[in-house]
């Protein structure tokens, strides 16, 4: 299936939760021969994701319980790792990200230039608006991100992407069994990947939000943001020594 040039072994994995109708179209747009592997979670849908997953031959594993999006990817790099994965890509299955960029997102990996590859969507903000990004998410995303971006002495255009590569060594390094099983994983393991030295970078991605790509409301959204800054405190106090907090790698 893969490439003679790719010697590692990509793994993609798809967090879902109610995914039906958008599954088939992210996984139509994966460049054929660039992956070894497709693993879905299905994070107990109360649609038939799992009936579909399962029809277009991918690995799937289902959770009988809903364990948050947190939850959902720990089972993913789990299974991923098991799978003897090189290079985890971690791609939404809501069709909100071009996963046609899938062999982009991999080739900094690929070539050990960086450790992880975010998809960002914000490369302007007549684009990421124009895509459909609510007003209150762009603004909300603006501003976490140059918060994180101060306090982790980097220089990312978000943070918050469902679209993003590992290496394996990421993946094996830090102790992802300990974070969030909320959203604010997706912080958690950028802030420790930080933390450890990783190296990160991006590639542009398209924006595209319509309804079935985007369910988080306000609320959650204000708890996550609230949990941010609360991960962002305790960046701060792992690094002044005061406090190394469990979801940072003991140096
Ligand atoms: N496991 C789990 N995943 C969820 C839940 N709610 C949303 N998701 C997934 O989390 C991801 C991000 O949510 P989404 O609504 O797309 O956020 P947005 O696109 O950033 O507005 C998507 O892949 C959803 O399928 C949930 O309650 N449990
Ligand atoms: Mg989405």
């Amino acid at each position: 299936m893969r490439k003679k040039s790719v010697k590692q072994k990509i793994v993609v994995v798809m967090p879902a939760y109610n995914a039906e109708k958008t599954l088939k179209k992210t996984l139509d747009d994966i460049p054929k021969g660039v992956v070894d592997k497709i693993i879905l979670v299905d994070d107990g849908s109360h649609d038939r994701t799992v009936k579909l997953a399962k029809r277009l031959g991918l690995k799937t594993f289902v959770h009988p319980q809903n364990r948050g999006y947190g939850g959902n990817q720990k089972t993913c790099y789990t299974l991923a790792l098991n799978e003897g994965a090189d290079i985890v890509v971690m791609i939404h299955p809501d069709y909100q990200y071009d996963s046609s960029l899938t062999e982009e997102i991999l080739r900094p990996i690929i070539q050990k230039r960086l450790d992880i590859v975010l998809g960002s969507r914000i490369r302007g903000r007549n684009e990421a608006l124009a895509g459909g990004m609510p007003l209150y998410k762009y603004i909300s995303n603006r501003f976490l991100t140059i918060l994180e971006n101060i306090v982790l002495s980097q220089n990312l255009s978000e943070y918050h992407t469902g679209f993003r590569a590992f290496h394996k060594s990421v993946l094996k390094t830090l102790p992802f069994h300990k974070f969030s099983d909320d959203f604010v994983f997706d912080q958690d393991i950028l802030i420790s990947s930080i933390y450890s030295g990783f190296r990160i970078g991006e590639i542009q991605v398209p924006v595209r939000y319509f309804p079935d790509a985007s369910s988080i409301n306000f609320r959650r959204g204000v708890k996550y943001g609230l949990e941010i800054l609360k991960d962002l405190f305790f960046y701060f106090i792992a690094k002044s020594g005061l406090y190394i907090s469990n979801i940072f790698v003991k140096k």
